[in-house]
């Protein structure tokens, strides 16, 4: 499926088995790769795809939560919400940095995304409707993400690997204020515990979307796989994750929306109802209900901000000439 070109840091190539072979070598021994070392072209388009991938989900994962926060119920809430976002602006820019050691720049990334080229996590284009949809977010989307990214910490290339250590802890922590602010709601006042309910019914099938196509379907894992990008099947981490978060709703008191959910002793884990992949396609190529908001809010946000990137490189260039007149 890929062209097999290799580019070494130099700049030279090598297509022959025996590299692919040495290489793969590499990846079995548990070896990490980095930015200079020779890599199949493929593995690192496919890194470039994910990472950036990854990095404009972060991004565009900041505006669902942004929309509550001046509307966030008390000071404290407010100040954890803030932090929130901005930690998720920080994940998105260690990830950038780390696709751009693969040769590719963020302005590149960023047209992608604009132009609608590149994904980002389908999950971002549902709506944030209420509070409760605050801690949802935190208890189930930041659940998802470092149920996906704990084996990424241990993904064959190395920048990614290292990036995904802090993000990790990081989103430990957005996962338990959201699980907290859900408990506050679900033993609150009957209202505040139907609003909790109805967050879960919205967010909990999006939320096992969010692991990729059933592994039958997956076009990418088998060769993530074999390179140690992956480490385990988008099927595999969706059960982790149901195996997970059931327990967490029943001691809430609150019910996931599936009446096939059922603990299945024979194989250790739930069983779930069929999930309805004509609504994730629906979403991916474009037409869930935010999808247009989002990018429009992107573009605004990037145009914005142009005068501060100006600014930046201006004082960077400014810096520089200052240094090599005194050299
Ligand atoms: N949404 O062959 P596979 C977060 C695409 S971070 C949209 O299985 P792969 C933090 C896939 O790209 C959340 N597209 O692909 C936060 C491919 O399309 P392509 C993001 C999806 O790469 C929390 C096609 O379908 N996390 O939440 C989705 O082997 C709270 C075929 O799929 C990451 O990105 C989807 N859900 O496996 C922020 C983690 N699923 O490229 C703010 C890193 C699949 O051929 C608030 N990424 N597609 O055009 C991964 O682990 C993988 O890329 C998967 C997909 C598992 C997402």
């Amino acid at each position: 499926m890929y062209s097999q070109g290799l580019i070494g840091a130099d700049g030279s190539t090598d297509e022959s088995q025996d590299f692919l072979d040495r290489f793969q070598a590499r990846i079995d021994a548990e070896e990490k790769i980095e930015p200079t070392d020779a890599m199949p072209e493929g593995y690192r388009r496919t890194l470039v795809r994910q990472i950036g991938q990854h990095a404009h989900s972060e991004i565009v994962g900041m505006l669902p939560e942004g929309n509550w926060i001046t509307r966030a119920p008390t000071l404290r809430r407010k100040a954890a919400l803030l932090a929130k976002v901005q930690d998720e602006g920080g994940h998105g820019l260690y990830l950038y940095s780390a696709a751009e050691t693969l040769g590719v720049s963020r302005e590149e990334m960023t047209e992608e995304l604009h132009s609608g080229k590149a994904k980002y996590s389908s999950i971002f284009n549902y709506p944030t409707l209420s509070w409760a949809d605050i801690g949802t977010i935190g208890w189930l989307v930041d659940g998802a993400a470092i149920m996906n990214q704990i084996p990424l910490c241990r993904c064959s290339f190395g920048p990614y690997a290292r990036a995904m250590i802090r993000v990790c802890k990081e989103e430990s922590f957005h996962q338990r204020q959201g699980y907290e602010i859900v408990m506050t709601l679900a033993r609150g006042t009957p209202e505040q515990k139907a609003m909790a309910q109805d967050s879960l019914n919205r967010w909990w099938w999006p939320a096992l979307m969010m692991f990729g196509p059933h592994d039958a379907d997956s076009e990418h894992s088998d060769q993530s796989m074999k390179w140690k990008i992956k480490r385990f099947s988008n099927d595999e981490l969706r059960q982790k994750f149901i195996d997970a978060t059931v327990p967490q709703a029943e001691f809430l008191g609150l019910t996931v929306p599936d009446a096939d959910c059922k603990w299945n002793e024979e194989k250790g884990g739930y069983d779930h109802g069929p999930i309805d992949w004509s609504e994730f396609w629906r979403v991916v190529k474009g037409g869930g209900v935010m999808n247009r908001d989002r990018i429009r809010d992107r573009k605004a946000a990037w145009e914005k901000g142009e005068w501060v990137r100006d600014a930046a490189l201006a004082h960077a260039e400014k810096r520089r000439a200052r240094k090599m007149a005194a050299e």
